[in-house]
């Protein structure tokens, strides 16, 4: 990413800021867009978040805007409805400047909502919440129960929306289509380093079988499709300073799916004892205090909604995430690590090693995984 201060500025200055743009600072280790936070200063300070949308793997950036307007406009009435406050609960879209748009830009598809600078990249505004706090890993019981029920509630808000949405990434939690990839990436091998994967491939191979079955119940229908957030781990969502939810972010793979995923996608990173990128083994592995912590919070919102395919799911759900990142970790690296950030050579390897050892502990415990939803859901 290379941009200059005064580049930088000349793209905040497109969107529709109160003040005057005061400072420009990166924000957070996002392993797939770039992230600003901007600040302004004027009769009403403010801070916003700016981001340059990855297209590389995000192919239809206006196609995802249009997603997140009607999603955050259906989520602002709810929140409206209920007596909520709209600014802090639920992520608000910052325009373009009207004068700063071409017609060309002004006619296109969710032009008002992104600019695309002349090398091709595409930036997004948003506000950000002021007094939010955000985790890479939850470290009680009682920030897990919120979160469950903050991720149950967004899923709630979202029950009646009905506009079809784009599918901003193909097949993204699609395990057919991910070992369609998986199979491709294996056969060409472009970084010359499936020699020394033996052990690894094997994981994948293991599974493949379990892992398509239960993608099967969602093919058939006998799992119902929902408007799903789809990237549920903790760092995504903002607590306010009690630890209740405040909103849902990073909108970004909002797109019809199974429910089943944010739950799975949220047990992979809160009850994680260790971090996604833990070189350590020992300290990885699921915390059932954690786990019962957070299907408690998330049941108390929507088991009187979900159908009994989607219960009888949940704890494999954790299974199926953990096991898709093991696979998107280790194809990533397989590929010559194209897709997630990486910080040091060989990261996507020790990625796939620590999600592979949560993922065990996942399945030595599922048993008393199933009880603890069983206890909940009644
Ligand atoms: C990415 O965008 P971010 O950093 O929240 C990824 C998720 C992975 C996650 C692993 C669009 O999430 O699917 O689970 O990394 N998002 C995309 O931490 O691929
Ligand atoms: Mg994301």
């Amino acid at each position: 990413m290379n941009y200059t201060a005064e580049e930088m500025y000349a793209i905040a200055h497109k969107f529709e800021t109160t003040g005057n743009i005061a400072e420009i600072r990166p924000l957070g280790p996002g392993f797939i867009n770039d992230t600003f936070i901007v600040k302004t200063r004027g009769d009403n300070d403010a801070r916003y978040i700016l981001q340059r949308k990855n297209h590389n793997i995000f192919p239809d950036i206006p196609g995802m805007m249009k997603n997140i307007e009607l999603v955050t406009g259906h989520i602002r009435k709810k929140v409206l409805a209920e007596g909520g406050d709209p600014l802090r609960e639920v992520l608000t879209l910052t325009e373009r400047k009207p004068g700063s748009m071409t017609d060309e830009e002004r006619k296109a598809p969710s032009g008002h909502l992104y600019f695309r600078d002349e090398k091709g990249n595409y930036w997004t505004m948003c506000l950000f919440i002021e007094g939010s706090v955000t985790y890479e890993k939850a470290d009680t019981p009682e920030l897990c129960y919120k979160g469950g029920v903050g991720i149950g509630k967004f899923q709630a808000q979202l029950s009646d929306f009905t506009t079809p949405l784009n599918e901003t990434i193909k097949g993204f939690h699609n395990i057919r289509w991910r070992f369609t990839q998986w199979d491709e990436s294996v056969r060409k091998d472009a970084a010359g380093r499936v020699k020394d994967l033996a052990e690894e491939i094997g994981w994948i191979d293991a599974r493949r079988k379990e892992m398509l079955d239960f993608w099967s119940k969602v093919e058939d229908g006998t799992i119902p499709t929902r408007v799903t957030h789809n990237d549920t781990k903790i760092s995504n969502i903002l607590f306010d300073d009690k630890g209740d939810v405040l909103c849902v972010i990073d909108l970004d793979t909002c797109m019809s799916s199974t429910s089943l995923n944010d739950f799975g996608d949220a047990i992979r990173s809160y009850t994680n004892t260790g971090a996604e990128d833990d070189r350590n083994l020992d300290k990885v592995g699921i915390s059932l205090e954690m786990f019962e912590a957070y299907t408690r919070g998330y049941l108390s919102q929507r088991k009187d909604n979900l159908t009994a395919s989607e219960i009888g799911s949940l704890a494999f759900s954790a299974r199926y995430i953990t096991f898709e990142q093991v696979l998107r970790f280790l194809m990533d690296y397989i590929d010559g690590d194209k897709y997630y950030k990486t910080a040091y050579p060989g990261h996507n390897l020790v990625r796939t090693h620590a999600q592979y050892k949560l993922l065990l502990s996942m399945e030595e415990n599922y048993d008393a995984m199933r009880k603890i939803v069983e206890k909940y859901a009644e």
